[in-house]
């Protein structure tokens, strides 16, 4: 089981590990010496994989110094090292989901426009509902773009949990208060709220956003329990902007970051957990409501270096 998983990982992460880890073995196969120019490409790869500025710095500084003490020998030996200082980077901790103490978590998820929420939505159930066998309960609070409220009504179907919905334009707090009351009356273990796509300009959505999380907070204790934000992993660097501007309105508990299959850049993971305190805490790797993992550093590292677990 845990094999076919870490391929699906492996399987998702291939461009991402095409352009970057391959760059590097091919860098350090030739025999060559170490010297400015080969850290140069080294640097390069390590930006084109969006790894960002800071922490390609920070870590060619730590590979010359380990150089200059003989603590590295040949250029070989520098994959070992960056694999383990990104899994030393990226274990930070606060990947897991926090959830609550009794009765329903309640997860809300928001994000810009097509960055995938509703599908991660569909993968959120899927993995709680069907691989952790919680009961879900789904709420359509997307009321404002036409077809939103049948697209999530569609994966609750395929995946057999539960969803309460209102009709397109209602009001999506409203939306909320009925969800919170059906998932306590039925004894739902996991909640999760769909959201519009809306911009940090787009003052009246975002205003809304908040009335969501207001009303969740009223209904049900603790709530939400986690507030994800979806970014496209394939945005690479202005997914940072993102952060910020949405963890102002809603103070953000964690990232969910879409779409890591269809990017070579997925070192952005790097940066951002670099960058921000807020964790993040799966990833999506496919368009199936199957291709979601938690997030795992070690994983994600051995993954992109193409090396098999330990
Ligand atoms: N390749 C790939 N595609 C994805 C992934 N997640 C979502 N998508 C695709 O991205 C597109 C938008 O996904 P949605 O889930 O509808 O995005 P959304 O954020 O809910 O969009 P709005 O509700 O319109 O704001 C769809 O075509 C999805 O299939 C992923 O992890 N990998
Ligand atoms: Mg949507």
């Amino acid at each position: 089981m845990f094999q076919r998983v870490f391929s699906r990982l492996k399987q998702g992460l291939k461009k991402t590990r095409d352009a970057f880890a391959s760059g590097l073995k091919a860098l350090v196969r030739i025999g060559r010496r170490v010297d400015e120019s080969f850290l140069e490409e080294l640097e390069e790869a390590m930006i084109t994989a969006d790894m960002g500025v800071q922490t390609t710095q920070e870590l060619l500084e730590h590979l010359r110094e380990a150089y200059m003490d003989r603590e590295i020998e040949d250029p070989k030996a520098f994959l070992g090292y960056i694999s383990n200082y990104l899994e030393q980077h990226l274990r930070r901790g606060g990947n897991e989901l926090i959830t609550a103490p009794s009765g329903p978590t309640v997860i809300l998820v928001c994000g810009v426009n097509g960055c995938g929420k509703t599908t991660s939505i569909a993968k959120l159930a899927y993995h709680f509902h069907r691989v952790e066998n919680r009961k879900v309960l789904l709420a359509a609070s997307d009321t404002f773009r036409a077809a939103a409220v049948e697209q999530l009504d569609v994966w609750a179907q395929r995946i057999g949990c539960d969803i309460v919905k209102h009709k397109s334009g209602a009001d999506p707090g409203a939306v909320a208060y009925d969800a919170c009351a059906a998932a306590k009356a039925r004894g739902s273990e996991v909640m999760i709220v769909d959201t519009a796509g809306r911009l940090h300009t787009q003052t009246g959505l975002m205003k809304e956003l908040e009335k969501i999380r207001r009303v969740l907070a009223k209904q049900i204790e603790g709530a939400p329990h986690e507030t994800l934000l979806v970014l496209d992993a394939t945005t690479g660097q202005n997914a940072l902007a993102q952060v910020d501007l949405f963890h102002q309105s809603v103070p953000l508990s964690g990232l969910f970051l879409s779409k890591l299959d269809g990017t070579a850049k997925g070192g952005v993971v790097i940066s951002i957990n670099r960058q921000f305190e807020i964790p993040v805490k799966f990833i999506g790797l496919g368009e199936s409501y199957e291709d979601i993992q938690p997030f795992s550093p070690d994983d994600f590292v051995h993954a992109i270096f193409g090396q098999d677990v330990a």
